[in-house]
């Protein structure tokens, strides 16, 4: 069985000094590499200031070699904060008013890939399969080529892939997408996003789509599939079942007084629309008199990226919006929104999910959104809450059970909160178990065998190269 290597910019190494869980990305990717042994290799999240990153820093774990890397300043400026985060980013998620393109950080993220490459080749074995992940290292492969790389390698963009008039305000979306065309399969969460990247090759003339999932460009042939992200689905429903008992929950609970808990949890980040949903929050009590004083709203946003301008503005709008709203509607007695900005445990978590008759989880735009489906899978079977899911995230071609939302329709949202509350049980459970039928069967154990089967199993002779080569950005 061949080895697999497996690049994210954040590698999970496991910390037997904490208690804590790990994601159910990395519990799935931690079995497929446990079951072949392997590679996981990315940033360490460190910066060794003005100097050259010295050595890999290797950490074993049974059959996983953990290899991580450190950075300059100057790369974690120019390649994480900049062109990933500032350009790739907003790109991905439709806002093209907040990419903040720069010649200098679209170099240095294409100069990273390239170390990145230089780091990993001297680990890999001809056999090796090869899965990168997301948007920080799309060049990866083509520097790997570069390298004499012949290795299978895989690709999945964990964010959404917008469509071609979107992704061309980016100047260097050729260049992008030719990267991509270097992989031997490419994975997106949903099928609208394969149908936007297929589209924008064909729309500029740079490719052909030979089937739905073989496509042809820059003289190669690849495959692209897309590959819907899940969760664990039945630990964390057991997970949730158990977390009631958890301390803080019980104390949550007994703070509710009987009040039914709206939850909302999100990364601090404008593709989320925590504003617009606080504003829908508002207008739902001020349409529905009897709600008022009867109904609590949870927002869990822990801080992310607040290093970058975009993030520190929104954390101090969130807070302010918090804040004139608990302020315009709060009595003595009641506080509409409790707002908390920081990262909750995993248990607590859980279990605030279980308690909560409501998930709101409407970002304006999303590649899955793992926060729905946990949602979901946490809820008691006998008395289920209600997710009310924007109908951007790519969770909702899925989860069909939800009430899906617009979230740029406020009054819309406000309304859907309205009628999450009024639901009766039984349409609470059929539409609960519909859904949780689904993710128990696609969990994210199913994901990642899908996406590997697929990769391992490509047809002979696959890939094809008619030999046309490019230069490299310097
Ligand atoms: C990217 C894509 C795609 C959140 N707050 C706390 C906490 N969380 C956990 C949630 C969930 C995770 O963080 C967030 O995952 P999402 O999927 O919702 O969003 P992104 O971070 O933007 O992830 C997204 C995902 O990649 C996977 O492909 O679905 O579309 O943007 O697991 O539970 N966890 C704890 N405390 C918190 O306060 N412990």
């Amino acid at each position: 069985m061949s080895r697999l290597v497996v690049v994210s910019n954040r590698v999970p190494v496991p910390d037997t000094s904490k208690k804590a869980p790990a994601g159910g990305l990395a519990v799935a990717l931690k079995a497929a590499l446990d079951e072949r042994g392997g590679i996981w290799m990315g940033w360490s999240g460190q910066s060794s200031g003005e100097d050259e990153p010295g050595e890999l820093k290797i950490n074993e774990d049974g059959k996983i070699t953990y290899a991580l890397t450190d950075l300059t300043d100057r790369d974690v400026d120019e390649y994480y904060h900049g062109f990933a985060n500032r350009v790739l980013w907003p790109i991905c998620h439709y806002r093209l008013d907040l990419a903040d393109y720069g010649r200098k950080e679209m170099t240095g993220y294409f100069r990273v890939n390239r170390f990145f490459a230089s780091r990993l080749q001297p680990l890999l074995k001809p056999d090796d399969i090869i899965w990168v992940h997301d948007y920080h290292l799309i060049p990866l492969a083509s520097e790997l080529r570069r390298m004499g790389v012949k290795n299978r390698i895989g690709f999945f963009l964990h964010i959404p892939l917008p469509p071609a008039d979107v992704l061309f305000a980016m100047p260097v979306h050729e260049e992008i997408l030719r990267n991509l065309a270097e992989y031997d399969l490419v994975g997106f969460q949903t099928d609208h996003d394969l149908a936007n990247f297929a589209g924008a090759l064909v729309r500029e003339g740079l490719g052909e789509k030979l089937d739905d999932n073989t496509l042809s460009s820059f003289g190669r042939q690849f495959r692209a599939g897309h590959y819907p992200i899940g969760i664990e689905t039945a630990a964390f429903a057991a997970y949730a079942r158990r977390a009631v008992q958890n301390a803080l929950v019980r104390k949550a609970a007994e703070s509710l007084e009987g009040r039914e808990l709206i939850i909302g949890v999100d990364r601090l980040d404008y593709s989320k629309g925590i504003t617009q949903r606080l504003d829908a929050y508002e207008q739902f009590i001020n349409a529905n008199p009897h709600r008022q004083g009867n109904v609590s709203y949870l927002q869990v946003t822990p801080k992310s990226r607040s290093d970058v301008p975009e993030y520190e503005a929104m954390q101090r709008m969130v807070a302010e919006q918090a804040g004139r709203v608990n302020g315009a509607l709060g009595t003595v007695d009641w506080v509409p929104i409790r707002y908390i900005n920081r990262s909750v445990a995993r248990p607590v978590l859980a279990g605030l999910y279980r308690i909560a008759r409501v998930g709101l989880v409407t970002p304006l735009r999303d590649g899955m959104n793992l926060v729905a489906k946990e949602y979901v899978a946490a809820q008691n079977p006998e008395d289920p809450g209600v997710l009310i899911l924007s109908r951007f995230a790519g969770a909702a071609r899925e989860l069909t059970g939800a009430l899906l939302v617009n979230p740029y329709d406020v009054e819309g949202t406000a309304q859907a909160i309205e009628q999450a509350l009024a639901m009766p049980l039984e349409e609470r459970r059929n539409r609960w178990r519909q859904m949780m039928d689904y993710l128990l069967v696609n969990d994210v154990m199913h994901w990642c065998e899908d996406f590997l089967d697929d990769l391992i199993n490509l047809s002979p002779g696959h890939p094809h190269s008619t030999g046309v080569t490019h230069e490299p950005i310097q």
